[in-house]
C-alpha cells in the first residue's frame, strides 16, 4: 500500500547514513573532499552530511575502474554482463518505493511523478539495456563492436536517478566501467543506487560514485585516465567542459539546456492540446530540459487556448511532496529559485502580461506558482532563456512558415512539440522544427529505444536507442 508516510523510510535513510560518502571499488569510503549537506527544499531540514570527493579520490576511482574494465567487465561474455544488469533492474523495482521517497524527499519532485514516472523509466531503463548486452557483436554495430574504457559522467539535479541510469545502463551494457558524479543537491538516490550495485554482486570497480560539486566534476572530465565524458547539465558548464576536452582524445558527449516550443494549430483538439501543454511546462516543475516552455499557438484559437489554460492550471495543487495529490512540489533549490524570480521579473519590466496561478503555497519551504506570460515578443528574454521554472511564455502566430521560424529562433534545439490533426503538417513541421525530439499530439513522453539529445546549443550525442549505445562504443 502507498500511504507515503515517510516514516520507514526516515528509518532507512538513517541506516543508509553509513553510506553517505564515495563509493570507490565496490566499497564505501571516506572521501577526502569537505563534507556538503544536502536538504529538502520542502522543508529545509537537512537530511545528510555526506563526504565527497577531492582529486585525489577521483584519481582513486579511476584507476578502480580502469583496472575493473582491464580485469572482467570489458572481456566477461556479453551475456554475463546482461546478468547484472538484469539483477539490478530488478532490485530497482523491488526497492521502487523507497527510492521514490528518497528521490522526493532530496529533490523535492512530487511523489506521484517519483513514483509513476521517474522509477518506473529507471527500471525500463536498465532492463532495455540489458537485453543488449549479449546482442553487440551482431547487432549490426559494425566489425567487432568494443567498448571505450572508463566513463566520467557528470548528472544534474532534476532527475538524479533517472539521469544516472541513462549514463550507466548503456556504458555497462557496451563493457565500459564508470566513474559517476552526482549533483551536489541531490546525492542521495546514486549513493543508494551504489548499495544495490553491492546487492548485486557487481564486480568491484565497475561502478564508482563521487559525491562532490563543480570541482570533483571538472577533475573528473580532465582526468587522463577517463577515455569518454558523458555530461548533463548547463549549457555553461556543457561548453567549459568542451574547452576543457579540446585537443585531447577523449569522447564527449553532451546534453544541455533547451526552449522547446510547444505549437498549437487552430484544428488541435484544444482540451487534448492545453493538457500536453500543462504536462509539457509544469512536469517536475519545470526542471526540464525538454520543457515546453514556449507556447506557439495559432492566433485564431490563442484566446479559447489561454481561458481553458488558465482554468486548468488554477486546479493544481502545489504543496507537500510527499502528498501523492501534489502536482507541483518544490523547487530544488535557492539558487534556482532566484533564478526563476529574476526571469520572472524580467518579462514583467520587458511588458509582458504576467498570469499568476492563485493556488495556495505552503508558508515554509521553496515553492513558486504556476506562472503564464502572454503577450511575450521572441526578444524579451523569457522567450530566449531556460528559466528552468513552472514558467510558459505564450507567443502567438498565423502561418504555418511563421510558427516555424518562431520555433527555430533560439540558439536550443532539445525538443518541440506539434499539435494538430493534420499528419501531412506534422511530417512537414517535424522536418522543419531544428529540435533531437519532435512530439506529435504530446509531450515529455520517454522510452529507452528513442533517442534523446540535442541540436545546436543544446548539445551533442544520443542517449537511449542506437545511437546511444554507439555512444559507447568504437568499432
Ligand atoms: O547546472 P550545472 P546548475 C540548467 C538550468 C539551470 C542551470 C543551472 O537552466 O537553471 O542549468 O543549473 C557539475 N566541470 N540546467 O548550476 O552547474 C555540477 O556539480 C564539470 C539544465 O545545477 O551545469 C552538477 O553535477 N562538472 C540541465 C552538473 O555539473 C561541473 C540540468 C550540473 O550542474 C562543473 C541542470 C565543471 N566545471 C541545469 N561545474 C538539463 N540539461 O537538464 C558544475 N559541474
Amino acid at each position: 500500500a502507498w500511504d507515503y508516510d515517510p516514516a520507514p523510510e526516515r528509518a532507512e535513510l538513517a541506516n543508509l547514513r553509513a553510506h553517505y560518502r564515495p563509493f570507490i571499488d565496490g566499497a564505501f569510503v571516506d572521501g577526502t573532499g569537505e563534507p556538503l549537506k544536502t536538504s529538502n527544499p520542502a522543508t529545509g531540514e537537512t537530511l545528510a552530511e555526506v563526504g565527497t570527493a577531492a582529486d585525489a579520490d577521483v584519481g582513486t576511482a579511476v584507476t578502480a575502474a580502469r583496472a575493473a574494465f582491464e580485469r572482467t567487465w570489458s572481456t566477461m561474455p556479453g551475456t554475463e554482463r546482461a546478468k547484472y544488469l538484469f539483477r539490478i533492474a530488478r532490485l530497482i523495482q523491488e526497492r521502487s518505493r523507497e527510492l521514490a521517497v528518497l528521490e522526493t524527499l532530496d529533490n523535492g519532485k512530487p511523489i506521484k511523478e517519483s513514483r509513476d514516472a521517474d522509477l518506473p523509466a529507471v527500471a525500463a531503463h536498465f532492463f532495455h539495456h540489458a537485453g543488449w548486452a549479449d546482442k553487440l557483436d551482431y547487432a549490426g554495430f559494425g566489425p567487432l563492436p568494443r567498448p571505450l574504457g572508463v566513463a566520467g559522467q557528470v548528472i544534474p539535479w532534476n532527475f538524479p536517478l533517472l539521469m544516472l541510469a541513462w549514463k550507466i545502463a548503456p556504458a555497462l551494457a557496451t563493457g565500459n566501467t564508470v566513474v559517476l558524479k552526482p549533483a551536489e543537491t541531490t546525492p542521495l538516490t546514486a549513493l543508494a543506487f551504489a548499495e544495490i550495485c553491492q546487492q548485486a554482486q557487481l564486480p568491484p570497480g565497475v561502478v564508482n560514485i563521487l559525491p562532490g560539486g563543480g570541482d570533483t566534476g571538472s577533475t573528473l572530465v580532465a582526468h587522463p585516465g577517463v577515455d569518454k565524458v558523458a555530461f548533463t547539465g548547463s549549457t555553461e558548464v556543457g561548453k567549459l567542459i568542451q574547452s576543457r576536452l579540446a585537443g585531447t582524445p577523449t569522447k564527449l558527449t553532451l546534453e544541455l539546456g533547451g526552449k522547446a516550443a510547444n505549437i498549437v494549430f487552430d484544428d488541435a483538439p484544444l482540451d487534448q492540446a492545453v493538457e500536453g501543454i500543462v504536462n509539457g511546462v509544469f512536469f517536475n516543475q519545470g526542471h526540464v530540459c525538454c520543457a515546453g516552455s514556449r507556447l506557439l499557438v495559432q492566433e485564431s484559437v490563442a484566446e479559447a487556448v489561454l481561458e481553458r489554460l488558465r482554468g486548468r492550471i488554477t486546479t493544481l495543487r502545489v504543496g507537500d511532496p510527499l502528498d501523492k495529490n501534489t502536482d507541483l512540489g518544490a523547487i530544488n533549490s535557492p539558487e534556482q529559485l532566484a533564478k526563476i524570480r529574476e526571469l520572472v521579473a524580467s518579462g514583467e519590466s520587458e511588458g509582458a502580461q504576467r498570469w499568476t496561478s492563485p493556488c495556495a503555497l505552503p508558508d515554509k519551504g521553496l515553492f513558486f506558482a504556476p506562472t503564464v506570460f502572454s503577450g511575450v515578443h521572441q526578444s524579451m528574454r523569457i522567450a530566449r532563456e531556460e528559466v528552468f521554472g513552472p514558467v510558459l511564455s505564450v507567443l502567438t502566430f498565423r502561418t504555418p512558415e511563421e510558427a516555424v521560424r518562431k520555433a527555430n529562433n533560439t540558439p536550443y534545439g532539445l525538443s518541440a512539440g506539434i499539435w494538430t490533426e493534420k499528419g501531412s503538417r506534422i511530417l512537414w513541421a517535424a522536418e522543419q522544427v531544428r529540435a533531437g525530439v519532435v512530439w506529435a499530439n504530446t509531450f515529455n513522453r520517454f522510452d529507452p529505444t528513442a533517442s534523446f539529445g540535442g541540436y545546436k546549443e543544446s548539445g551533442f550525442g544520443r542517449e537511449g536507442g542506437r545511437a546511444g549505445l554507439e555512444a559507447y562504443l568504437d568499432v
